[in-house]
């Protein structure tokens, strides 16, 4: 019982938090790749920042505290721009 209070407390307060996604893309080689992937990112209401990390090949994004956006979702939308996820790393 007192376990299950626990759980519920936790999983309240993990949900009112902001997700910060950091995915490595392969195939990202210009600033036309990155417009690009900010442009097939845009109609994701749950997004506060999406920044793309050239030199690391990686796109971080920031999302509304209580918002998260699926793995699935993220390596369909960037499928669709013509890149591939090599990993998305979560805090
Ligand atoms: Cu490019």
């Amino acid at each position: 019982m007192k376990f299950l209070f626990v759980f519920i407390i936790l999983s309240f307060s993990l949900s009112i938090l902001a997700a910060e996604i950091s995915i490595k893309v392969s195939g990202m080689v210009c600033s036309m790749c990155a417009q690009g992937i900010q442009k097939k990112f845009a109609p994701e209401t749950s997004i506060r920042e999406l920044r793309v990390d050239m030199d690391e090949k990686l796109v971080r994004i920031r999302t509304y505290e209580g918002k998260d956006l699926s793995d699935g979702t993220i390596k369909k939308l960037i499928q669709e721009a013509g890149y591939h996820v090599a990993s998305i790393e979560r805090k």
